[in-house]
């Protein structure tokens, strides 16, 4: 994992940090893991500032190399960054793929069917806000598997390195370590929590309480 930063990954960062994404304090993960930082997407919340999110999947997507004939968004978070990361890749990347995402509760009536947009066919790129211990992607696998469908990858925004747990403690693999080997797909993020970390070494600010925390966080759960 390099924490070299590309100039696209260092605006980035200071994007989340400007938008109120990216907050440092004390939070509680869904796992019920303390985190001394905390990325919620859900804040990217006007036309400019989603516009710009966009740019930044979809240049994460460039610079991966991932190629994909569809992409998915999982409700609920995942609907907005797939659809703005679709209309990036085709106004800044001359690519236009296919779009779909799925409802929470199937649909009895009308077109019925709980996937709204393009079918879920070939290979099918995820595109999310971030993975943790890796639960909410393991319920996209079963719907792209439902539709007959492959992964073709998963694209976040933070990848925050974090090992799973079990009874015998902390695992070997973080749980995206876990994810690509079970399902044999790459997991592509805008940046990781080790490039958080080089940028805040870069920042004016440095050494402050924030920053000593949240590496003694990385240290502790970090693959
Ligand atoms: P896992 O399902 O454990 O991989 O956690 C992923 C989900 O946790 C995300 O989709 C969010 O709902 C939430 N989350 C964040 O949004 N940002 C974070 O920094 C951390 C989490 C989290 O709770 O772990």
């Amino acid at each position: 994992m390099t924490a070299q930063l590309q100039p696209y990954q260092r605006e980035f960062i200071e994007f989340a940090i400007d938008e109120g994404v990216l907050k440092f304090g004390e939070f509680t993960l869904k796992s019920g893991r303390i985190s001394p930082y905390f990325f919620n997407a859900g804040l990217f919340k006007s036309g400019r500032a989603l516009a710009r999110l966009g740019r930044f999947y979809a240049q994460a997507i460039a610079h991966s190399g991932l190629e994909a004939d569809v992409l998915f968004g999982p409700a609920y978070k995942g609907i907005p960054l797939a659809t703005t990361t679709a209309v990036a890749l085709a106004d800044h990347h001359d690519r236009d793929l296919p779009f779909a995402f799925n409802r929470k509760e199937a649909k009895a009536h009308g077109e019925g069917g709980n996937i709204v947009g393009a079918a879920l066919a070939g290979r099918v790129l995820i595109i999310d806000d971030v993975i943790t211990a890796g639960t909410a992607i393991r319920e996209v696998m079963q719907l792209i598997d439902a539709a007959g469908a492959e992964a073709a990858g998963v694209v976040i925004a933070l990848d925050r390195q974090e090992r799973g747990q079990d009874e015998n403690g902390l695992k070997a693999q973080s749980a995206i370590q876990e994810v690509t080997s079970q399902y044999g797909m790459p997991v592509v993020s805008i940046v990781t929590l080790d490039q958080v970390l080089a940028y805040l070494e870069t920042r004016q600010s440095q050494g402050d309480e924030s920053d000593q925390s949240l590496r003694q966080h990385a240290d502790a759960i970090r693959a």
